[in-house]
């Protein structure tokens, strides 16, 4: 494999009207979860991604295995949980600029992960562990198994991603700032949002972030400030990588994803980190222009044919 993580996937039922939920009475039905986001947007581009996780033993189970696997990702780490159901959540749009989500994931499949869920060779083997404030969110055997499989990568000389993905309505502030802090020091990539960074450090200046960053440890940092684009720092370099421009932003839902999908694949292609972050801009970009968190995740054609368009 070339990217492994382990998170929750859950069927997101979207409201297809504008308004409060209770008045909603049709929904579509699609799977979502940051960490597979990410694994879908790596295998679109031809790497070997992996994914660790339980579903319930139920039919939104399967469609989200069936779903996440007809992807192209490897889900031979997916256990059914046979106590717990699979996650939902639902998304209810009350304007076309603003949503909010309700989870239903408390005491599911995926929150029942354990660190016997995690098998050494198949993080050992693996280029990259991508990670993501979300599970540690989860419950208390899912941040033991987050830290399980960071040890693992360590010991294996398995580089570790960590995008924060701050949730605040899945624990308390105090305890998310400590474990994001934690992990991210254990991180050789950290691509936190600017406002997760402001939560994590309580700077808000990039290069402060950075400089913070470093002193924790982690080898390149991506600041992402949204459209406009992302700050990066190693020991070498640093800069801003400008955003790429969108016509219209449709659902920037997943963007995170993809961005994190583009640097990850930049890296793997032995681009600078520069390029990369460039990457991710643009797959980020790609990913607001069409409803749903994955289904503007580009294949090698459609990225190459972004770029060329730049060019002109
Ligand atoms: O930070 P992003 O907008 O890229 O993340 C979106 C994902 O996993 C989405 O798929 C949702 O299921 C979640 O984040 C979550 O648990 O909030
Ligand atoms: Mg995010």
């Amino acid at each position: 494999m070339d990217v492994v993580t382990m998170g929750e996937s859950m069927v997101l039922f979207a409201s297809k009207s504008q308004g409060l939920l209770r008045y909603a009475n049709d929904f579509s039905a699609r799977v979502a979860g940051a960490e597979s986001n990410v694994m879908i947007g790596l295998s679109r581009l031809g790497h070997k991604a992996g994914w660790i996780s339980r579903i319930g033993n139920d039919e939104l189970g399967q469609k989200v295995r069936s779903f996440i696997q007809g992807e192209g990702v490897d889900i031979s780490q997916v256990k059914i949980d046979e106590t717990f159901p699979t996650g939902i959540f639902l998304k209810e749009a009350l304007s076309s600029e603003r949503s909010r989500v309700y989870y239903y994931r408390s005491h599911s499949a995926a929150s029942n992960m354990t660190e016997e869920d995690i098998a050494e060779d198949y993080i050992a083997n693996a280029k990259y562990l991508h990670i993501t404030g979300i599970t540690p969110a989860l419950s208390d055997n899912c941040y033991k198994a987050v830290r399980h499989a960071i040890s693992i990568a360590k010991k294996h000389k398995v580089k570790v991603c960590f995008d924060p993905n701050l949730r605040k309505n899945l624990w308390n502030e105090e305890r998310a700032r400590q474990v994001l802090l934690e992990i991210a020091g254990l991180s050789d990539i950290f691509l936190p949002g600017i406002d997760e960074a402001e939560f994590m450090f309580g700077v808000s200046d990039p290069k402060l972030i950075g400089e913070k960053a470093f002193q924790l440890g982690v080898g390149l940092s991506i600041i992402k400030i949204g459209a406009e684009g992302a700050y990066y720092f190693t020991k070498e370099d640093k800069g801003l990588v400008k955003g790429s421009p969108v016509q219209q932003v449709v659902d920037p839902v997943g963007a995170g994803d993809g961005f994190a999908a583009g640097v990850l694949s930049g890296l793997l292609d032995g681009l600078s980190p520069k390029d990369s972050v460039e990457r991710g801009n643009a797959i980020g970009a790609m990913v607001t222009l069409v409803p749903g968190d994955v289904e503007g995740l580009p294949d090698r054609n459609l990225l190459d044919s972004y770029f060329n368009k730049q060019e002109d």
